[in-house]
């Protein structure tokens, strides 16, 4: 099985600011831990991140036909990106939508996600084991 991970916008600074939202932990960290538990059981993972909404469109829209599920976290796109939402439709597999912090704990700009109603589940507030939390869940399902 093959699981796509999608990140979105500044997500590439993790590690690097606002610890107390976030966290310590760097995204090639999470991506590493990601991947021991993915092979671990026999699939294969690809992590991805952009700050341009265009290429997590293309991402999504790739995965159509070739990965088996997908881990997204559009970042601040998915509060804004109704381009995100329609590709998510479009993708047929077992969808995730995933978030370090708790967005509805936040300001009230955070509250509405155009991800949630074309994905299969949320995972929020659970800092960035949320990742790790969302390869197992899918790898089971398998
Ligand atoms: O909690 C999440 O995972 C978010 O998707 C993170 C987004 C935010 O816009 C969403 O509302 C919730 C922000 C990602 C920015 O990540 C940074 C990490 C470290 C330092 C600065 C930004």
């Amino acid at each position: 099985m093959l699981i796509q991970v999608i990140n979105g916008p500044n997500l590439n600074l993790l590690g690097t600011r606002e610890p107390h939202i976030y966290g310590h932990d760097k995204l090639d960290q999470v991506a590493e831990r990601c991947r021991e538990i993915a092979e671990t059981r026999g699939h294969t993972i690809e992590f991805k991140q952009s700050n341009h909404e265009g290429d997590l469109v293309t991402w999504i829209q790739q995965a159509i036909g070739n990965a088996d599920a997908l881990i997204i976290n559009a970042a601040a796109y998915t509060h804004t990106s109704v381009a995100i939402h329609d590709a998510l439709k479009a993708y047929p597999g077992f969808k995730v939508e995933l978030h370090i912090s708790n967005p509805h704990a936040r300001e009230p700009f955070r509250h509405t996600s155009y991800v949630a109603s074309a994905v299969d589940a949320v995972i929020a507030g659970l800092g960035v084991r949320g990742y790790e939390y969302a390869v197992e869940q899918i790898c089971e399902r398998s």
